[in-house]
């Protein structure tokens, strides 16, 4: 028997076909794969009589229309791009089962005094560019002309990756809804943490969503002979950049931050040849800026001292800043009531993940609704959820959409 928890799962698996590198999941935006996604959700969407649409940024819109062609906007979504080798659920399952709750009203023939607009972000990691929430940013118009240059690991530009889609970055700025009447944003998410699994329930509500700054870090030392060139008369920028993620996850502890290197790479990268170069990246966040941006400055001081022992010479370049976002408080406690008229505990969390609407809470007030997920575990081929609570989602959804329909005049 389906439902729109069934659904929703059979949809996932339908997106995850679509992916770069057949038996993993990776989708990144402005890609083939990226077209196909939203083509798919744009033939859901159009199967269901509902107007469908591509925005300048390269992000899919479908819509629930209001009898009232003046009547304000409520956006539902999240993003259709994934990390490379992730899950199928993390952002996607934010956009079907809204889907589903759409096409359910839909054939209610049920009139919302608002407009009832779905996004599918094409880009809130930042896999392919390293600079995240690229979807999002252009519709609350905060699109930065710099990163047109910014390229790809292939060397391919940004600009050059628009051309390719078929879009004209120099138009991206039509993407923004920014100055729009948008009463609300609303993000369906799976947890990706562990919490709603430890206390057996199925949905949580967010409070705030953390903060994060993302940098590209480069060390430069000396390339040489493995063989000939003793140990103390070496500039090993490899070595170098290993000692910085030790100072970074030995500060990331004692500050009660998260922080992360996720990425290195040695130049030239000869199993016999001293590394002259390396270049790292960097994550760290908190729910509380100040308290992130301090520990910050411990890595960057500890790290100068042990580069300078070194001989090595440290830069660093800001690819991301995004500031902690509260999520409304309203919107907050109509998703409790929602969770609570199915017979559930309302469980308020906080999001160490970043999200689409740390940016949309720019043009709009936000809210979240998180989805268990099985371990905690995202990011990673193993991230699942179960159909009956994506059920759970889709119903609370849908009563908190009625209840805000209800209130709204
Ligand atoms: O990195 C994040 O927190 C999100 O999954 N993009
Ligand atoms: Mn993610
Ligand atoms: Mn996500």
């Amino acid at each position: 028997m389906s439902s729109i928890g069934t659904d929703a799962l059979k949809w996932c698996d339908e997106l995850a076909t679509l992916t770069a590198t057949p038996g993993q999941m990776e989708r990144c935006y402005l890609t083939e794969q990226h077209r196909q996604a939203n083509a798919r959700v744009g033939a859901w969407l159009q199967a269901a009589d509902l107007p469908t649409w591509q925005d300048a940024a390269g992000n899919l819109w479908g819509r629930l229309p209001s009898d009232n062609p003046d009547a304000p906007v409520v956006i539902l979504g999240s993003h259709l791009d994934t990390v490379p080798n992730g899950g199928i659920y993390d952002g996607i399952l934010g956009v079907v089962l809204p889907l589903l709750v759409m096409i359910e009203l839909k054939q209610q023939g049920i009139s919302l005094p608002f407009h009832l607009d779905l996004v599918g972000f094409g880009d809130e990691e930042g896999s392919r560019f390293s600079s995240t929430l690229l979807g999002s940013r252009a519709v609350i118009g905060q699109w930065d002309p710099n990163w047109a240059s910014i390229k790809d690991a292939n060397g391919i530009s940004m600009a050059e990756a628009f051309e390719r889609f078929g879009l004209d970055i120099t138009a991206v700025g039509d993407a923004s809804r920014a100055g729009e009447s948008v009463l609300a944003y609303l993000e369906t998410h799976i947890e990706q943490g562990p919490v709603l699994e430890a206390e057996d329930l199925p949905v949580g509500i967010v409070t705030a969503i953390a903060g994060a700054r993302r940098f590209n870090i480069d060390f430069t030392g000396m390339a040489g002979h493995a063989g000939t060139v003793p140990m103390h008369l070496r500039r090993d920028a490899l070595a170098a950049a290993s000692e910085f993620t030790l100072i970074v996850e030995k500060v990331a502890r004692e500050h009660g931050v998260t922080a992360t290197v996720g990425r290195i790479q040695a130049k030239p990268g000869a199993v016999n040849v001293i590394a002259g170069n390396a270049q790292i990246s960097l994550d760290i966040r908190s729910e509380k800026d100040n308290e992130r941006d301090s520990a910050l400055d411990m890595i960057w001081d500890t790290a100068k001292i042990a580069c300078a022992e070194r001989g090595i010479e440290m830069s660093w370049q800001e690819i991301h800043a995004a500031p902690a976002v509260a999520c409304d408080d309203q919107l907050q406690s109509a998703l409790a009531s929602a969770i609570e008229q199915h017979g559930l505990k309302p469980r308020y969390l906080h999001s160490g993940a970043g999200h689409d609407a740390m940016a949309m809470a720019a043009i709009c007030p936000v809210g979240m609704l998180f989805v268990r997920c099985e371990g905690g575990i995202s990011h990673h081929p193993d991230e699942s959820i179960t159909a009956e609570d994506a059920d759970v989602a889709g119903r609370v959804l849908k009563d908190w959409i009625l209840a805000l329909a209800a209130k709204t005049n």
